[in-house]
């Protein structure tokens, strides 16, 4: 069992969760930027400053989206701590991080241009060159060191003064200040990046970080994600006529689905459940909304603002290729307490969980994979994959993460199977968080993915040093093996 020798075998990241350097270069603030640090049992919270000065926080962890309370403006509070202002400084260490990416073999590197480094406010006529500079930075390096750029667009975040202007992706005015910058992007970097993701996870996304809008309710968070499936299909039409030869894909949170038992009506609210996910994909990839869409929206009290022509414009930009995140399975069942409960991670019997409580199952990760290779007929490509767990470096920044060679080690199996046995069109793996950064869900440096150690903790404290943990010779031994080593553990 061995990949072929065009496979793409690399790591992911996103700007707000390694960048930092958030007022250097000309950038303007970005919605995750009022994000505080959290923890499992305090998730992570937006702050925020009402007309009479009062301060507050919303939740707006992965989990939960509470809307910010009419007049609300987003600020920053003292004694609170920021992670996305420093992050993992990424922004001074760039160059050094990539080496060590090029260093495991890997040829492709998937990271997310921040709209406000490019755009600071999101609404100027000309782009910020000191922004576009640090982009091409990385981008030379990466195409130096033989890694294929892969860039995400927007990755669940936008301008703050956008965002405050006309409440973020709510407005049709957004999904114009979106083309403009990705025109600015496309005409730059077309030469040199082939692959684009136009959003991520977007059927995750919802609220103010990753949406810019102050309510999380249905009716502003559909006709929100409306707007982006036009944005989509414009920038991939314009991607295509200005960068022939480009390839276009968006980003799911693509969880296996199962029926809590083989009660029928389970199995039927795991069909309703993943309808909920494919509502997305079918729309993006096929250029039109399912025929399950109306009963969805019903079911939300849902009202979709149409206008002329918003038809013929999703139909003009279907995606080339589909690309996932995927971390865990779920189960589900048709009595909504159970539902609950389930979903909690604690409902499978026959998985065991990460710390942070998601499901382990590779063979989702092969049952996924054929989900979608049969429903789409187009290439796939796993963009986010990893496992979050706490690390104990020794004093010379080394760890012996064989949790994380296990889990992924499981995981490159059933990938391959699903290629090299089942058929599937899947070709490349970017592994989540290759040094480990904060966290989206909950804000910590606890939650570690890295095959690279960065010697940061949950407040900012620490040297930023890097170094490999056991992990990154494994993963140099698979990518020069093309897999073929997994097969002899
Ligand atoms: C996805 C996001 C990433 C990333 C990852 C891991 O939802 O696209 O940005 O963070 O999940 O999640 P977390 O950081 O919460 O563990």
């Amino acid at each position: 069992m061995q990949l072929s020798k065009d496979f793409l075998w690399g790591g992911a990241t996103a700007d707000f969760q390694c960048e930092g350097g958030y007022d250097e270069g000309g950038r303007g603030l970005s919605t995750h930027d009022f994000e505080t640090d959290g923890s499992l049992e305090n998730p992570r919270g937006i702050t925020y400053r009402m007309p009479d000065g009062i301060t507050g926080r919303a939740r707006s962890s992965f989990f939960f989206h509470d809307p910010l309370p009419e007049g609300a403006v987003p600020c920053f509070v003292e004694g609170e701590y920021y992670p996305a202002l420093q992050a993992i400084d990424h922004y001074h260490h760039w160059e050094e991080d990539l080496e060590l990416l090029a260093g495991m073999g890997m040829n492709v590197y998937r990271f997310s241009i921040c709209w406000s480094r490019v755009y600071p406010t999101g609404m100027e006529e000309e782009p910020n060159e000191a922004g576009l500079a640090f982009y091409e930075k990385i981008i030379d390096k990466c195409i130096e060191l033989g890694m294929q750029p892969l860039v995400t667009i927007h990755h669940d975040e936008l301008p703050v003064e956008l965002a405050e202007a006309v409440d973020g992706w709510s407005s049709r005015d957004t999904i114009d200040y979106y083309l403009r910058y990705c025109k600015t992007l496309f005409e730059r970097f077309g030469g040199k990046v082939k692959y684009w993701l136009t959003f991520n996870e977007i059927n995750a996304v919802r609220g103010y970080s990753s949406c810019g809008t102050h309510n999380s309710d249905n009716q502003t968070h559909y006709n929100a994600v409306h707007n982006m499936f036009l944005a989509s299909a414009k920038a991939v039409k314009l991607g295509h006529e200005m960068m022939p030869g480009s390839q276009f894909g968006a980003m799911y949170a693509f969880s296996a689905f199962y029926p809590a038992t083989c009660k029928p009506e389970d199995v039927f609210a795991q069909m309703q459940k993943r309808r909920q996910a494919f509502y997305f994909i079918d729309t993006m990839a096929r250029g039109h909304y399912p025929a399950y869409a109306p009963e969805i929206w019903r079911e939300k009290g849902v009202e979709i603002k149409w206008e002329d022509g918003d038809e013929e414009t999703l139909a003009a930009g279907p995606l080339d290729f589909v690309s996932i995140s995927y971390y865990r399975s779920n189960t589900i069942a048709a009595d909504s307490a159970a539902a609950k409960e389930v979903m909690g991670g604690e409902g499978n019997p026959y998985l065991t969980n990460t710390p942070w409580g998601w499901p382990i199952d590779p063979l989702g990760l092969r049952y996924v994979l054929n989900e979608l290779a049969d429903r789409y007929e187009k290439p796939v490509f796993v963009v986010e994959n990893g496992m979050g767990a706490i690390d104990e470096a020794d004093e010379d920044g080394y760890v012996e993460d064989d949790y994380r060679i296990a889990y992924l080690r499981d995981h490159f199996k059933c990938m391959m199977q699903a290629i090299l046995e089942d058929g599937v069109d899947c070709f490349g793996y970017t592994m989540w968080g290759p040094f480990d950064l904060v966290s989206l869900s909950t804000g910590e440096m606890a939650k570690r993915y890295g095959f690279i150690y960065v010697d940061m903790d949950d407040k900012g404290n620490g040297t930023l040093r890097r170094t490999t943990k056991k992990s990154y010779d494994w993963m140099k031994h698979v990518i020069e093996t093309r897999g073929a080593c997994l097969w002899e553990e």
